[in-house]
């Protein structure tokens, strides 16, 4: 299955160039890291994807929340994950009818698909959303992850709309990369990728705010991960790049213990 085979053997397998190229990046850097720059402001971001970046395969933004937005700060990103070999993806969650997610992704203040090779989009709308954003990007190399599973307590996400979810996602493989999700029996395409937030090594949840936490070893052998998204575990650590070293390391040990097990 996905499960047990090399990264280097499922980037041949990936359905579309990003899925390939992100596959490549992970086994070039050894790194199955994504970190969630949640973070409000432009130097903050630039200089977290400086530090961070030769650690991680993929860095995660949430755009909306830079106080201090600017098209400069796009070519400092784009700058550094070519300098840092990353890729870049907006947490955006799109879940609009297609005409309107085409617009929000090519348009407005962020102009998202002229920087972020992925995106991540909510199935709830249904296929629109998909052809939606695919319209949008015509020739340019992108690709998206649909959210079938969330990570926080109470989330509505249930076994139905799980398996829903993934007969969209099996019906766009030229766009789509994965999946994100917390089960390890959601995906089977090897081609394809799962990325599973709601991870750290101190917490088991952020208390009132719904966040639900599980280790590193876990998410990647018992979850199914393939990517792990790092938050404040790593943003918030009193020495980011150390955090960032130490899931790095213990993130591809648990992946290497599961492809040789
Ligand atoms: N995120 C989740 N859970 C989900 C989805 C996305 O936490 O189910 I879909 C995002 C939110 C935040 C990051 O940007 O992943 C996790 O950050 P922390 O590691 O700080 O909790």
């Amino acid at each position: 299955s996905r499960l047990s085979l090399p990264f280097s053997v499922r980037a041949d397998q990936a359905t579309n160039p990003v899925a390939a190229k992100l596959l490549k990046i992970m086994v070039a850097k050894q790194s199955n890291l994504c970190v969630a720059a949640d973070v409000t402001s432009a130097s903050k971001l630039i200089a977290l994807a400086e530090t961070v970046g030769p650690y991680v395969c993929l860095f995660k933004t949430h755009i909306d929340i830079v106080e201090d937005f600017s098209a400069q700060l796009i070519q400092q990103l784009l700058a550094a994950a070519q300098k840092h070999n990353f890729l870049l993806i907006e947490d955006r969650k799109f879940a609009d009818i297609g005409h309107t997610v085409s617009l929000q992704y090519s348009h407005g203040t962020y102009k998202i698909c002229s920087w972020a090779d992925l995106v991540t989009v909510h199935p709830v709308p249904g296929e629109g959303v998909i052809t939606g954003l695919k319209s949008a990007v015509a020739d340019l190399h992108r690709g998206c992850f649909i959210v079938v599973e969330m990570s926080s307590a109470g989330n509505l996400t249930t076994p139905s709309y799980i398996s829903s979810s993934m007969e969209i996602c099996k019906k766009h493989p030229d766009f789509v990369v994965g999946v994100v999700c917390q089960t390890p029996s959601t995906l089977n395409n090897p081609g394809l990728l799962q990325l599973t937030p709601g991870v750290s090594l101190d917490c088991q949840n952020d208390g009132e705010l719904g966040q639900q936490y599980n280790s590193p070893e876990d998410v990647i052998m018992l979850r199914g991960a393939d990517i792990a998204v790092v938050g404040r575990g790593i943003v918030q650590a009193a020495d980011p790049v150390q955090a960032a070293q130490e899931y790095r390391t213990k993130l591809w040990a648990a992946y290497e213990k599961r492809v040789s097990s």
